[in-house]
């Protein structure tokens, strides 16, 4: 049985700004070993057979794990080869639009910059947020930090998983901890590691 969002504290998101297509195996295996809850294939730049084919890939690796595979922004890959969750950021399908494209099957989370936008996608129906970018992040670059200081609050106003996402590493952990995070998102700091699986284990023991 995969785990469920509510079920997982630590997810990791292989993206191909860090992994070259034919280390998205290997890469998803140590992300697993490792003990992420959750992984999330996120692949901006490739075209969109491109990125069905590596979702193939990283789920044959996932039949061993419990672990969910999340497709970011393409609901009709996510609905094609029927992996169990979908992401859409603010600017991509609503929440129920995804949920339409996926026959309710996937469930769906959405990216949230502000405790307004948590709030909304709560409203939305979204299953679980992302909640960020607490740290400036060269994973994606355009967006302006949010802090810590918000995520207290919007563990208070929403009742959904919340995953606190961006800059998240282990020397931070203890900040973003102490302000009230109870899941986090890892993407550089896991797959820039020199040990992936020694990595995400470490941190995972940390998780309350
Ligand atoms: N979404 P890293 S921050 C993919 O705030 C993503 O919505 C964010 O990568 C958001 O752990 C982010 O390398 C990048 O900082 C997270």
């Amino acid at each position: 049985m995969k785990k469920s969002p509510a079920e997982a504290r630590l997810y990791g998101i292989l993206d191909l700004g860090y992994v070259q297509p034919a280390q998205v195996e290997t890469m998803t295996a140590a992300l697993c070993e490792g003990g992420v809850d959750l992984i999330q294939l996120r692949a901006k730049k490739a075209v969109k057979s491109e990125v069905e084919k590596l979702a193939r890939q990283m789920q044959a690796v996932l039949r061993d794990f419990d672990v969910p595979l999340i497709i970011n922004d393409h609901a009709d890959i996510a609905a094609e080869i029927a992996c169990e969750g979908i992401h859409v950021g603010q600017e991509d399908d609503a929440v129920a639009k995804a949920r339409e494209i996926t026959r309710g099957v996937c469930f769906v989370g959405k990216s949230t910059h502000s405790l307004d936008q948590a709030i909304a996608a709560q409203a939305e129906g979204a299953d679980y947020i992302g909640f960020g970018p607490l740290y400036a992040t060269g994973t994606k670059p355009d967006y302006i930090p949010i802090g810590l200081q918000d995520i207290a609050e919007v563990h208070r106003r929403v009742s959904l998983p919340i995953f606190c996402i961006g800059g998240v590493n282990a020397t931070r952990l203890d900040d973003v901890l102490a302000a009230g995070a109870r899941r986090v998102v890892v993407v550089s700091a896991f797959l820039q590691a020199a040990d992936v699986r020694g990595e995400v284990r470490a941190l995972k023991a940390r998780l309350p």
